[in-house]
């Protein structure tokens, strides 16, 4: 365990180092002498009532550390950061104790009661904030054309986009405790019927997460249910579901992981036809998984997968065309109706690597970019029936390319999806598959 800690410092201590030294490059860019990053104010649940909801820090804030607490700052200048923590006063709640002793020991850092104690000693010159609060910074003296201002802005987000070895180790964790929650789930539904609402709560005990802990809200999806792309309204009661998707993940040090997998069960036809397209998703994905290649824009991934998904379809008997035509025609968009993957770091969907525009229109895509070292970024191919997309294609010409008898039988199963999350290691496999080394299998039938 000492051994773990002193490593993790270690490594902070240099991803610390990277940091400022891109930082004092953007400030050269931007024409700054220093920046001041806010970790966020308490959110309102409502304007009609007193709740809050749970702080979400400031991602460039949490770039350098990893606390969830209200009016922290950490003043970057080109020689040095220092993090200024606000002394909690409040005996209505507290923040969590800090789970980060790692970022103490290695940046500067000491505490205030009043924001004028912080005014009194930021850098002379032109200083810039980041926060969703300009008001706050107002209150520091930093007027509000000097809020996220662009040239900044253009500087320091892609720095996100390449990991470094600290933040790698980050996803890494944050991939081996979504394992945990992953192979309970799997466990559960193989030996038993739970409901929903069961299934998401046993997610959160196994992963030691309570629900504002986790990178989104877990996607518990049973039977058809696994249709709907992001199914978070559980069912209260069990009802002998013979598929089960999962998209849930855990936090590590602020970093997210962004797992899915699909599990059936059952020996009749239509269980065997879906555990054939289970089965087929995942070699598609592993696939994908080792096509990646450098330079290469993500988006030829994306289409990639679409060729695959209307062969799988075609070999089971879903649609009656060629491959290229149902990608051509629109017909994988029906059961395919997202995109391949995003990248992946201090938030689920990160900023950073979009950077290309995507070619073919209505990917769906939420980025396109070249490849490159350091970045991570999701592979997430999937299969759905779909009632409000199948219903659009009955209604136009993609009408007789799809085989609706195989479609209202498998329809009551849902979807299938797989999900890793991939760093481009640059060495000889070019990535490194965070979720395989902790989950071996994607999807299967487990009956
Ligand atoms: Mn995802």
């Amino acid at each position: 365990m000492l051994m773990r800690v002193n490593s993790l410092t270690a490594l902070y201590r240099s991803h610390a180092a990277t940091l400022l030294a891109s930082y004092a490059r953007a400030l050269e860019q931007a024409e700054l002498d220093a920046v001041v990053l806010h970790s966020g104010a308490p959110q309102k649940r409502t304007v009609f009532d007193d709740q809050y909801w749970p702080l979400r820090p400031v991602p460039h804030f949490q770039h350098w550390a990893p606390i969830a607490e209200a009016n922290c700052f950490i003043v970057v200048a080109k020689d040095g950061a220092k993090l200024y923590r606000k002394k909690v006063t409040s005996f209505w709640e507290r923040p969590q104790p800090l789970s980060c002793p790692h970022v103490l020991e290695v940046l500067s850092h000491c505490t205030f009661d009043e924001l004028d104690e912080v005014r009194a000693v930021l850098p002379q010159g032109r200083v810039a904030f980041v926060s969703e609060n300009a008001n706050i910074g107002e209150s520091l003296g930093l007027t509000a054309e000097m809020c996220n201002p662009e040239r900044l802005m253009k500087e320091i987000d892609p720095l996100r986009a390449r990991k470094t070895a600290y933040e790698a180790h980050c996803l890494r964790i944050a991939n081996e405790i979504a394992a945990h929650g992953h192979r309970t789930l799997e466990e559960a539904f193989r030996d038993g019927d739970h409901s929903e609402l069961d299934l998401h709560l046993a997610f959160l005990k196994a992963t030691r997460q309570d629900a504002t802990d986790t990178p989104y809200t877990n996607i518990v999806a049973v039977a058809e249910n696994s249709s709907i792309l992001h199914h978070i309204s559980y069912e209260r009661n069990p009802r002998g579901a013979q598929s089960l998707l999962v998209d849930a993940g855990a936090t590590y040090m602020g970093y997210c992981s962004d797992i899915t997998r699909t599990w059936a069960k059952g020996t009749n036809e239509v269980a065997k036809k879906f555990s054939f397209i289970l089965d087929r998703v995942e070699k598609m994905q592993q696939t994908l998984c080792r096509s990646v290649k450098l330079g290469e824009p993500y988006e030829v991934l994306h289409n990639a997968a679409h060729i695959e998904v209307a062969n799988i379809l075609r070999d089971a008997g879903v649609i009656g065309v060629a491959a290229q035509e149902a990608v051509d025609r629109g017909i994988t968009r029906t059961f395919f109706p997202h995109g391949l993957g995003h990248s992946l770091g201090l938030q689920c969907h990160d900023i950073g690597c979009a950077e290309l525009a995507t070619e073919s229109k209505g990917s769906a895509l939420r980025g396109n970019f070249p490849i490159r070292e350091g970045q991570s970024f999701t592979i997430e191919p999937g299969i759905y029936f779909i009632d409000t997309l199948l219903e659009q294609a009955r209604s136009d010409e993609r009408r007789d390319a799809i085989v609706w008898r195989e479609v209202e039988q498998l329809a009551p199963l849902g979807g299938i999806r797989i999900e890793d999350d991939i760093l481009v290691s640059g060495g000889a496999n070019v990535i490194e598959n965070f979720t395989r080394d902790y989950l071996p299998v994607g999807g299967a039938n487990v009956t």
